[in-house]
């Protein structure tokens, strides 16, 4: 059996789950505690995502990915998969802290969000958020200016914008009439951010980007 431990705010976690739900391999979710992560004692790597398949553990969302899709799923490469899967990874997903938590009240709202289907009991669920809701803007700050991130949201839609015109290129999906592996990826890490405004901004702004999100949507899970 396979489980996933994970964050439901985090981007490469939503990668993996794009996937296996894509690909409707099944699988349990353990949602693991951000102070400490208790949940991750069996491991040395202190990040999510991480997957159980059985005795096997695997970590680093690509490298869980590429699991997934030797061992069971099969999906046939793209032409030049890898470089949008690091632009995914190297990119894309830098722009999504600066835009989901840019202060503290902002930062609240959201965490509140993506935990709403959380089974945690109320008092850790207020604790978790409000912990990440202080640290998360820090964290986001810090990425603007590793990555030289000025204008978050406009740099977000110039991103986009390159996705639709030259990954998407007037195809359906990037991997033709049915999406691949970059299409799973693309829309995991974006999932993340679903409900905040920032993609439904973008979806009015840029009407293919929308049609392709709800196409992913239907076809890789909620
Ligand atoms: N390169 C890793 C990145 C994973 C990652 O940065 N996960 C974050 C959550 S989005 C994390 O676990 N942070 C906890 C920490 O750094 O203590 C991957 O693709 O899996």
């Amino acid at each position: 059996m396979i489980t996933l431990y994970q964050f439901n705010s985090c981007p490469f976690c939503w990668k993996v789950k794009a996937f296996l739900n894509y690909t409707k391999i099944p699988y349990d979710v353990v949602e693991v505690t951000p102070f400490g992560m208790k949940e991750l004692d069996f491991t040395d790597h202190k990040k999510v995502p991480v997957l159980k398949d059985d005795a096997e553990i695997v970590v680093e969302s690509s490298a869980i990915v590429h699991y997934l899709n030797d061992n069971y799923a099969h999906l046939l490469p793209a032409p030049q998969d890898d470089e949008w899967q690091a632009w995914v990874d190297n990119t894309l997903v830098h722009y999504l802290p600066p835009l989901i938590h840019p202060n503290i009240g902002k930062s609240f709202h959201n965490l509140g969000l993506v935990m709403t289907g959380s089974k945690d009991g109320a008092v850790k669920r207020f604790f978790v958020r409000l912990v990440g809701a202080m640290v998360m803007p820090r964290v986001a700050n810090k990425m603007k200016l590793k990555h030289t991130i000025q204008n978050p949201a406009a740099e977000f839609q110039t991103a986009l914008a390159h996705w639709v015109d030259k990954g998407l290129a007037g195809k359906d999906f990037y991997a033709g009439e049915q999406p691949g592996l970059v299409d799973t990826s693309v829309f995991g890490v974006l999932r993340s951010a679903q409900g905040m405004g920032i993609l439904e901004t973008a979806a009015v702004t840029n009407p293919a980007f929308g049609r392709w999100y709800e196409a992913c949507r239907g076809m890789m899970g909620a």
